[in-house]
């Protein structure tokens, strides 16, 4: 009882709007002092608390170099590395981790020279960790095609087989999405097969991942006469492909501003054994609504049909924000979960915030967007890369989001754990009435227990809400106003049912 009486008296007098993420972690030790960017991540299936992430380093001195961190705790504590160039390689790009059942982790690597300014001895490899991600070993030089570029891998999680994607040069062809698979953990590798139609010879940033069935699914931009997102598909495991790829974005309206990279597709299959097992969701950067914002699709038949496109960010659409470099996971529950870096609180436009979106029923909608950065983050166009892509990933109980930033200067690498059940870890559910649904039933009128969090990435234990609109005072941005929408143009911090100016 008297315990009971202590705990509420400390909900009822604590501090309001309290933000649930004050401090992200720093992931490479950056003794240094060069910049980062340009993140991937796996797990250990058997040890949630083990994960490996990796990185471009621009740097030590005249080279550019892949570093790596690993960490036991769960993300707390992080030591990191630098992977050696494989020989005679001054520079090194694009690193991809991917880990099997046993915990072999893998990572896949480009490296490169220059010579007069242009790109020599581009090439590609395989380094392959057998002591829990703490070293990692050049095994395999992966080099078959001139011009190797933004690889992917990933191994099946049932069969460990390794899946391989990239844009490679063939003469007569342009840059076209090639696959190789290894059964062997990565000593051998089958013949490459050309996965993308030849006449869509500008086509990169294929990315592959494995359904529940092992069937594999993998995705890329052409950037040049389709202007498409393209899937091709095995069911056998690689053995035989679609004889038509399946184009499931045709309209794709494509921007690049001066001052980022806005990234390409990725791509995640529920494999959980929730309502919408099975399904593939793909997100990606398009402009159609005014300015650059995720959205996403998905297919229940393996990628023969698709949904219409679901605005993934919940600013106000033609705001003139960016979102940009997503990334999605669908955890063991079915929920499907986005990150991107979003410029929708920045006034310079330049900065941007972490931004976590999450579905609860199958990519149908996406809840309240919740911030997973502590600050807005400093961004330098003519001095900071981001990187092409950004690899959150679920582990245990939570969603990590990881990326790039110039917080301390020069750009390095931060992450965030995002409690799965709990975003802020104020005491009240994202599904505070266990419906399944997040924020689909967010309380008010007083009530804090029954009811789904109305400020899922603020704390806010007392779900004050004095106008009803089920959003609470700590996140409501007219809290006298009722404005469910949040609408707010001019992105001023004041939604537009309230915004005099
Ligand atoms: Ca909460
Ligand atoms: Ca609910
Ligand atoms: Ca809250
Ligand atoms: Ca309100």
């Amino acid at each position: 009882m008297m315990m009971t009486a202590l705990l509420g008296t400390a909900l009822v007098w604590a501090a309001p709007a309290a933000p649930p993420f004050p401090q992200n972690v720093l992931v490479n030790q950056d003794k240094l002092r060069i910049r980062q960017g340009e993140t991937t991540q796996a797990v250990d299936p058997a040890d949630p608390q083990r994960r490996v992430a990796a990185w471009i380093n621009y740097g030590p001195g005249d080279t550019v170099t892949i570093g790596t961190a690993l960490t036991t705790d769960g993300g707390q504590r992080w030591r990191s590395q630098t992977v050696p160039n494989p020989p005679g390689l001054q520079y090194a790009a694009d690193p991809v981790l991917a880990v099997d059942s046993r915990g072999t982790f893998y990572l896949t690597t480009l490296g490169y020279n220059l010579t007069g300014g242009f790109f020599a001895d581009e090439s590609m490899f395989l380094y392959r960790s057998v002591d829990g991600g703490k070293t990692f070993a050049l095994i395999n030089d992966l080099t078959i095609y001139a011009s190797p570029d933004k690889e992917w891998i990933a191994a099946d999680p049932v069969t460990g087989a390794l899946h391989l994607v990239w844009s490679g040069n063939l003469p007569g062809v342009g840059s076209g999405i090639f696959y190789r698979t290894s059964l062997d953990g990565g000593t051998t590798f089958s013949a490459p097969v050309l996965l993308s139609d030849p006449r869509y010879y500008q086509s990169i940033y294929s990315v592959v991942s494995i359904g529940p069935g092992g069937e594999l699914y993998v995705t890329w931009f052409d950037f040049g006469l389709s202007n498409a997102i393209w899937l091709d598909r095995s069911l056998d495991g690689g053995r035989t492909w679609l004889s038509r790829d399946i184009a499931l974005e045709r309209r794709l309206h494509y921007a690049e501003p001066p001052d980022i990279n806005p990234g390409g597709p990725a791509n995640a299959v529920d494999r959980s054994n929730g309502p919408y097992r099975g399904r593939l969701y793909v997100v990606y950067p398009d402009a159609r609504f005014g300015s650059i914002d995720i959205l996403l699709r998905y297919s229940d038949d393996r990628g023969d049909t698709w949904s219409d496109p679901v605005r993934v960010n919940d600013d106000a659409p033609g705001n003139g924000a960016a979102q940009f470099l997503p990334w999605i996971n669908v955890d063991d529950a079915g929920a499907v979960h986005v990150t991107f870096l979003d410029r929708r609180g920045a006034a310079d436009n330049l900065s941007f915030a972490v931004t976590l979106a999450t579905s609860t029923d199958g990519g149908a909608s996406f809840g309240p967007n919740i911030r997973a950065s502590d600050r807005l983050l400093p961004y330098n166009p003519s001095a900071d890369f981001l990187g092409d892509y950004n690899q959150m990933i679920v582990a245990g109980t939570s969603i990590h989001p990881i990326w790039s930033d110039s917080r301390r200067g020069d750009t390095d690498i931060f992450t965030q754990a995002v409690p799965l059940a709990d975003f802020d870890s104020d005491g009240i559910l994202n599904d505070g009435d266990g419906d399944g649904q997040y924020a689909d039933h967010r309380c008010t009128g007083g009530l804090t227990a029954g009811c789904d969090d109305n400020c899922p990435g603020i704390q806010n234990a007392r779900q004050e809400d004095a106008d009803g609109d089920l959003v609470g005072d700590a996140c409501d941005n007219c809290p006298t106003a009722p404005n469910t929408d949040q609408s707010d143009l001019d992105r001023d911090d004041i939604g537009d049912a309230c915004d005099a100016g």
